[in-house]
């Protein structure tokens, strides 16, 4: 059996951040998450750009045109979509996730799924952590390791 794998390392490849500016006190933490293990695992600061969107339903939009752009290796999708504070909550959650999973699969470039959908705001303070749990940074990784894994396919 022949095991293929994405390794965790990343050098000269372009990185987009897409993040919501809404609950920015958790997406401030998610984007120094990203950011921080976008750099230790080889990444140069030249290589990132962050785009911020309004909030977590704006994501997908601004993903495909990113996508598009032909720009980026991979991008990186941040939010935090709290039910507590959101009537709204399955609707905005909802549409968040199908849209950025529908352009992951038509882009065919890597893209993460960043965006935090919790009950409360102690859950997105726990996993937007800086010592600890941070979807950023996971979402970060899982990026490096698509690059790598879709360049061996
Ligand atoms: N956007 C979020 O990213 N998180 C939320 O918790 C949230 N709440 O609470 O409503 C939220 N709403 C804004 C939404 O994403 C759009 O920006 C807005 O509806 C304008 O289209």
């Amino acid at each position: 059996m022949k095991t293929i794998e994405g390794d965790l390392t990343i050098k000269n490849k372009k990185i987009a951040l897409i993040a919501g500016r809404f609950n920015s006190f958790v997406v401030e933490h998610l984007i120094s998450g990203a950011k921080g293990a976008l750099l230790k695992h080889g990444a140069d600061d030249s290589d990132i750009d962050l785009l911020y969107v309004p909030g977590a339903f704006e994501i997908p939009l601004a993903l495909k045109k990113t996508a598009n752009t032909g720009k980026y290796d991979g991008i990186v999708a941040l939010g935090a979509v709290i039910r507590g504070g959101t009537p709204h909550f399955e609707f905005v959650a909802g549409e968040c996730v199908k849209g950025i999973s529908k352009v992951a699969l038509d882009s065919e470039i890597p893209i993460a799924f960043g965006v935090l959908t919790v009950d409360t705001v102690e859950q997105a303070i726990e996993r937007s952590g800086s010592n600890s749990e941070n979807k950023g940074a996971e979402a970060a990784e899982s990026t490096i390791r698509m690059i790598n894994l879709l360049e061996k396919l």
